[in-house]
């Protein structure tokens, strides 16, 4: 591809991704660099404003932990998140991340984010640790401030990173290219941070035809930091964790505000409350069956088992919620006008303000929340750290806190020497959230610059393996050029594969042997070794992939991360030899929880070899 200019960019610390987690490091990076004179740059595949999860905007914060007002302590959000993960978690990670996230939260606020507000001027609460957001532009928002803080010319929008650049064992930057002008990146870097979320688009998704788009997480997130984190080396845990969220149907309209703020009961088409007919059920998953708030697994297992028994379909009750609300108002028909007034448009704005297509089928269907109950659903399997899912990188938490062999040198750097991990991208960490998200960021920034400071000697490069790099990564485009005139029609081709008939191969073994939507999230030991051997015949056919233009380009590489995301998740529930969260999936060999799996799963890819080594690892409690 001579083509293709080839552009050099040398930084002392290098951030990729432009999310939440990217953004925190962005302000912290830039104010330890200036002290310490170091440079940074941050990448992006596209424009900070809009990229991401948060790219719509939110309608909460969802960690907020009030520590100053002595609201509640780091224990008890690390005891809440240890709960919610049936006891599988970093408390050493969390915890770091507990006592930060407050001064996220206030930072946001004071760079512009309206937090609803309560008549004594406090926060107001959605749950125990979330805050009620006018979010439309929180994004644009956070990323504002780590623009302003990091210099416009440092940062580089709409370069989709590929992969890791390698010195030996150490990570030594990142190659990616432009998805508007041809031209190929290579950044070498001391310190580098993947935060580029997690992954969607690995299982089929409910969605179909035109509507195959349409999805819970963003599409824009497509496993590049767990391929980057593996390619490079770095050891892995908790990849089975996988997330499913239940959400309005089809336009996967946000909950949280209907269960918490609003109090609101789900129940089947029967008119039955499965969280309390299915109570009993609960005594089958102790001691994590018992606790409080359910572990979000957990609720949703209660409600599929409803589905399965064919008492479906599940309803939000959103008319009996409203009703309730306002009924304190009845003995004045003025005040209990004004109040379902101003119901009916929270309602509407908790949809407006992340999941506009909510809003959009809402009004084409008709519905009005204060009339009729609307449907819910479990969606598809996604790959998110930072909510209620936990896979990622195993990271170093922070020296005071860390158990013995839990911290090496550097918070949140992995176990590649120079190779950092926030957000998204750092496993056993779950429940940070956007605002947690921004907070792991800021302490991997800092961490970074430490390491750059200190780790100061030069990185080699070999601009023969830089150039094989470069080949790889811009092979697709070959592959259709050189093939396109084969056939009459440019998507059937025997000597290539389009992006998106490679993605649809992927997501159809994901979904039918790996516990998708169409097994009812259930898989097993047969089915996982099927899926394997499917894997590894797409892992050859990647190398036909074919791309039109850029934007194939990076569609190419978006499902070859893809692949890796899946093949770690594969292997890891194939290891772990139990059922710990049913209602994320649900292993028919192996149906119940067992005590000597209470452990975390690490994996390890060598890319060299090809070989995937998986193993457990002791939970180590700091509380
Ligand atoms: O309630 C490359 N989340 C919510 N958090 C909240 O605090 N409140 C809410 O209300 C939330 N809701 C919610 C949430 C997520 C989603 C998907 C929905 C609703 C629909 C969670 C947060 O959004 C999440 O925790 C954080 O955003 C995680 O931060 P981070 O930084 O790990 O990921 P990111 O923000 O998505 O950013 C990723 C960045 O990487 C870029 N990128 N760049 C270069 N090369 C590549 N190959 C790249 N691949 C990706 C992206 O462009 C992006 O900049 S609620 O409904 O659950
Ligand atoms: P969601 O909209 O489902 O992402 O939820 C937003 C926040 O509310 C997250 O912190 C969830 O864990 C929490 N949440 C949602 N539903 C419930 C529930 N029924 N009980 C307790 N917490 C919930």
């Amino acid at each position: 591809m001579t083509d293709f200019e080839t552009v050099v960019v040398e930084t002392d610390v290098l951030i990729l991704g432009g999310g939440m987690a990217a953004c925190g490091a962005a302000v912290e990076t830039a104010h330890w660099a200036k002290k310490l004179g170091l440079k940074v740059a941050l990448v992006d595949k596209a424009a900070m404003d809009r990229s991401g999860a948060v790219a719509m905007g939110l309608s909460a914060i969802n960690q907020y932990v009030g520590l100053k007002d002595g609201e509640n302590t780091m224990e008890d959000y690390v005891g809440y998140v240890r709960n919610d993960l049936m006891g599988v978690t970093r408390e050493d990670l969390v915890a770091n991340i507990a006592r930060h996230v407050d001064s996220s939260v206030h930072l946001f606020e004071k760079w512009g984010l309206p937090i609803w507000k309560d008549k004594d001027g406090g926060y107001v609460h959605e749950g125990r640790w979330q805050l009620m957001i006018n979010g439309e532009s929180y994004k644009v928002i956070v990323a504002e401030a780590a623009k302003n803080a990091m210099g416009i010319d440092n940062i580089y929008e709409r370069v989709f990173i590929t992969g890791p650049l390698m010195d030996g064992e150490r990570c030594a930057g990142a190659v990616g290219f432009s998805v508007r002008e041809n031209k190929f990146y290579v950044f070498k870097a001391k310190a580098t941070l993947a935060a580029m979320g997690g992954a969607v688009g690995v299982f089929k998704p409910r969605s179909s035809g035109e509507g195959a788009g349409r999805a819970w997480y963003p599409p824009f997130n497509s496993g590049a930091s767990a391929y980057f984190t593996l390619e490079a080396g770095a050891e892995m845990t908790c990849q089975e964790v996988r997330f499913i969220p239940v959400r309005f149907k089809d336009a996967y309209g946000p909950v949280g505000a209907w269960f918490l703020l609003f109090k609101s009961r789900a129940t089947n088409a029967l008119g039955e409350a499965y969280m309390q007919t299915r109570a009993s059920e609960l005594e089958k998953w102790l001691p994590y069956g018992k606790v409080k708030p359910v572990p979000a697994n957990l609720r949703n297992w209660l409600m599929m088992l409803d589905v399965m028994e064919g008492k479906g379909p599940i309803y939000m009750r959103t008319e009996e919620a409203i009703g309730k609300i306002a009924a304190e108002f009845k003995d004045d028909p003025k005040a209990f006008k004004k109040k379902m007034k101003e119901l009916e448009n929270e309602a509407w704005e908790d949809f407006l303000d992340m999941t506009i297509s909510q809003a959009l089928l809402w009004a084409a269907t008709n519905t009005q929340p204060e009339e009729r109950s609307s449907e819910i659903a479990a969606a598809e399997p996604y790959f998110i750290g930072s909510h209620s899912g936990a896979s990622g990188a195993w990271v170093s938490g922070p020296k005071d806190i860390a158990p013995d062999g839990y911290f090496w040198g550097y918070d949140n750097m992995t176990t590649i020497k120079g190779l950092f991990a926030a957000g998204d991208a750092s496993g056993a960490s779950s429940h940070k959230f956007s605002s947690g998200s921004h907070a792991e960021g800021r302490i991997a920034g800092k961490a970074m610059c430490k390491f750059a400071s200190e780790n100061k000697d030069a990185c080699n490069y070999d601009d023969g393996e830089i150039a094989k790099i470069k080949e790889i990564a811009l092979r697709p485009m070959v592959v259709y050029e050189e093939n396109v005139g084969k056939t009459t029609q440019a998507d059937v081709n025997p000597h290539y594969i389009l992006p998106k008939m490679f993605m649809m191969r992927l997501q159809k073994m994901m979904d039918e042997y790996a516990g998708g939507v169409t097994a009812q999230f259930t898989t097993s030991e047969k089915n996982l070794e099927k899926c394997l051997e499917l894997l590894a015949m797409l892992r050859e056919d990647s190398e036909k992939l074919g791309a039109k233009d850029l934007h194939d380009l990076m569609r190419c590489w978006e499902s070859y991360h893809r692949m890796f995301q899946a093949e770690a998740h594969v292997r890891t529930i194939l290891f772990r030899e139990e059922t710990r969260w049913p209602g994320y999936y649900f292993r028919s060999d192996k149906p119940s929880m067992d005590k000597d799996w209470e452990c975390f799963v690490n994996c390890t890819y060598t890319a060299k070899t090809g070989e995937w080594e998986l193993k457990k690892v002791p939970i180590k409690h700091v509380f």
